[in-house]
Formats: structure tokens, C-alpha cells, sequence
């Protein structure tokens, strides 16, 4: 399979200057792959996409802290991810793909580690199966360490999928809004029927990232502006936001990450909003020990 890059080598400075703490909520790494080659069952070959670059385009955009998801194009060896950890000196935390089989004590292993959930990943041409009843017992096991679940779907699944995420326990975040069809606008049917499961589902999150996926207009996004502030006005408390870099599969199409920043103040356009999406949100689910940095 060739090997594609899909994030941009220059990005722009982004006007929007996140306050200090800001977490980047969503990202991942690919690789090295010398050192953490794909799984077998990957449906794309990125170009490494290292710790190093990561931490510089944190370091760039003005960041503090990452949450690293592991990628599709590792399955479930979160070796590359627990890597990138490691080497933030406490500045990331990671969500990780997991096998049903894994034991209690690989998990305990993750957790030590920095992982803080695992991801259920729906979409059929990033994996080959998701089995419902395995993913509920592993929702399960993870209770215990206090995890949370992380669930990637198309806004088509949304009410079939309703009674399985209904039982999970834990908290649920949903990435990229469950990929609604933002160019309906605020009240298409996509972005009604999302905001009104999180108005019945007090456990649910979401990442209101991915402009650049979600946007049928592109730069500079009025439609997943226009379609996106109203949820963040209404769910200040249970947003986050991420870059999604090195944005997987987005090789026809390689954002502008400083662009993506200066959406920020777009959605969430007071200091209030923004501290809540950018620090509050995020450190109560992945820094919880550490309370929160003063204003
Ligand atoms: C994302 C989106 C995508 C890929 C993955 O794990 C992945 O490979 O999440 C996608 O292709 O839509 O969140 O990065």
C-alpha cells in the first residue's frame, strides 16, 4: 500500500491565541512505522507522523496539552501511542483501541501508561467489524479504572446505535458529532437529532472538530460555524475540541491547521466558552487530579 501524507508541512500562526492549558483534544500518531509498523487489517499507509512533529504543532498552535487517539492504521498494538505519552512528559493522555480479550491487568498496564478510554470505531472503511456485544462488555471492564468510552460513527447510525450506547455506564464521547451533514444547517436534521440526544443523554460528549471532513463549503467554514455554535451554546459542559492532525485519509484535501485553530472563536466565541472547551471540559476527563489552572 503506498504510503500517504495527509497534514500539512507549513501550517499558518492562527490569529485565535488559546488560553494558557488549552488541550487539544483529538489528534493522533502514525509511527514511526520502522519502529511500530500498521496492522495488518489497515485500510491506509500514512507517512510518519511522529511525537516530535506532534508536539511541535502543540508547541505551534499554541497548546499545552494532547489527548492522542490511537489510529485505525495500528488496530489495536497501542504501542505507537502509549510512545508519544511517554515521551510528553505528562502532557498527553491517549485513548486506545483494545482487543475483547485483553486481560485486566494489560488494562491496569494502559492505565498506568496514560490511557484514559477506549474508542469504538464504526465506520466501515476504516475497520472491518464492530462487534456491539464484545464492545459492551469492554465498556463494562473499564469502570472500573474510571474510563470512558469514545465512539466514532456516521450521523446515519445515530438511532440504531441509540440503545447500544443507552447501555453504557460510563461517560460517552462521541467524536466529530457523529458526522453530522453540517450543510442543513443549525437545524437540519443531522444537527437536531444530535443536539436532541444529548439533551436525553446526560452522559454523552462530543468533539466539535473536523471542519475540514464535515464542511461541504471549505474554508473558511460557515457551515460547520454556523451549524456547530448553537450545540457548543447549548452543551458548554460537555464539548471538547480537537485538530484531528495529522488528519487521517485527508490527503486530497490537507488542512491548514492555524485555519482549524481560528475556528475556536468561531463556535465558542466568548473567553467563557472557550475556557470550558479548550481547559475545563477536558481536564475534568483526562487531568482530574490536577484541578483545574487558574484564570
Ligand atoms: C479521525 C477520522 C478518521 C480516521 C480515524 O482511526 C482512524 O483511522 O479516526 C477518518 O478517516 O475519518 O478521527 O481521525
Amino acid at each position: 500500500m503506498r504510503r500517504i501524507r495527509s497534514w500539512h508541512h507549513a501550517p499558518s500562526a492562527p490569529r485565535f491565541k488559546p488560553p494558557p492549558g488549552a488541550v487539544d483534544a483529538h489528534c493522533h500518531v502514525f509511527g514511526p512505522k520502522a519502529q511500530f509498523p500498521f496492522s495488518p487489517k489497515a485500510k491506509y499507509h500514512p507517512e510518519d507522523a511522529g511525537p516530535d512533529d506532534l508536539f511541535a504543532l502543540r508547541d505551534q498552535l499554541g497548546f499545552t496539552r494532547n489527548v492522542i487517539v490511537q489510529a485505525s492504521c495500528h488496530g489495536t498494538d497501542n504501542r505507537a501511542t502509549l510512545h508519544a505519552i511517554a515521551k510528553s512528559q505528562g502532557r498527553a493522555r491517549g485513548i486506545a483501541v483494545v482487543d475483547p480479550d485483553i486481560t485486566d491487568a494489560d488494562l491496569d498496564e494502559l492505565n498506568a501508561a496514560g490511557i484514559r478510554g477506549i474508542r469504538f470505531n464504526f465506520l466501515k472503511r476504516l475497520v472491518d467489524d464492530a462487534p456491539k456485544d464484545q464492545f459492551l462488555v469492554l465498556a463494562e471492564r473499564v469502570r472500573r479504572l474510571d474510563w470512558h468510552v469514545v465512539i466514532y460513527f456516521e450521523a446515519e447510525l445515530l438511532s440504531e446505535l441509540t440503545p447500544f450506547m443507552e447501555a453504557i455506564q460510563t461517560v460517552i464521547v462521541i467524536d466529530h458529532m457523529g458526522r453530522p451533514d453540517v450543510s442543513e444547517g443549525p437545524d437540519g436534521p443531522d444537527m437536531r437529532a444530535f443536539r436532541d440526544f444529548l439533551g436525553n443523554h446526560p452522559n454523552v460528549w462530543t468533539k466539535v472538530s473536523c471542519a475540514e471532513r464535515l464542511s461541504k463549503q471549505g474554508p473558511p467554514f460557515n457551515d460547520f460555524v454556523a451549524a456547530v455554535s448553537p450545540l457548543v451554546e447549548a452543551f458548554p459542559d460537555r464539548v471538547l475540541w480537537g485538530s484531528d492532525w495529522p488528519h487521517p485519509n485527508m490527503q486530497d484535501a490537507i488542512p491548514d491547521d492555524g485555519a482549524l485553530v481560528d475556528l475556536i472563536p468561531r463556535i465558542a466565541p466568548t473567553p467563557g466558552l472557550q475556557r470550558k472547551l479548550l481547559i475545563d471540559n477536558p481536564m475534568r476527563l483526562y487531568w482530574p487530579a490536577e484541578g483545574l489552572p487558574s484564570q
